[in-house]
């Protein structure tokens, strides 16, 4: 193995390692909710090739609301879905909706995409 070919599997592995943990370790680091007025907690949640935070700490039995920002125009990220709530929405370019949901018990809740391609969850405690 000469130096250049050692360089290229250099760069090669620095690349995989980069992408791993971006899609593993980057994104699954979890945010915690704001406390607000009274009961509720608050996350602002943008959307652009995915959930930013996709994950989020809660307190269960007290309600959630939701800011999703869309910042993209990509049809996959239109429709929000939290099937365990039984709640979907449109998420029109550039604007921001609230959703408004309230985890009762300790768990895990996913949201996605109306495609299921694209998930975050909030983990309730
Ligand atoms: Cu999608």
């Amino acid at each position: 193995m000469n130096a250049i070919q050692l360089l290229v599997n250099l760069i090669g592995f620095g690349l995989i390692a980069a992408i791993v943990w971006w899609f593993f370790f980057y994104k699954n680091q979890a945010a915690t909710a704001r406390r607000s007025a009274g009961d509720l907690q608050e996350v602002d949640i943008t959307v652009r090739g995915g959930y930013s935070p996709a994950q989020i700490v809660v307190e269960a039995g007290r309600p959630v609301r939701l800011h999703f920002t869309r910042k993209e125009s990509s049809a996959c990220s239109e429709e929000i879905v939290f099937p365990q709530f039984g709640k979907r929405a449109r998420l029109p370019e550039n604007r921001t909706v609230t959703l408004e949901v309230t985890p009762e018990r300790p768990g895990e809740y996913e949201f996605a995409c109306g495609m299921n391609m694209l998930h975050g969850k909030l983990i309730a405690r």
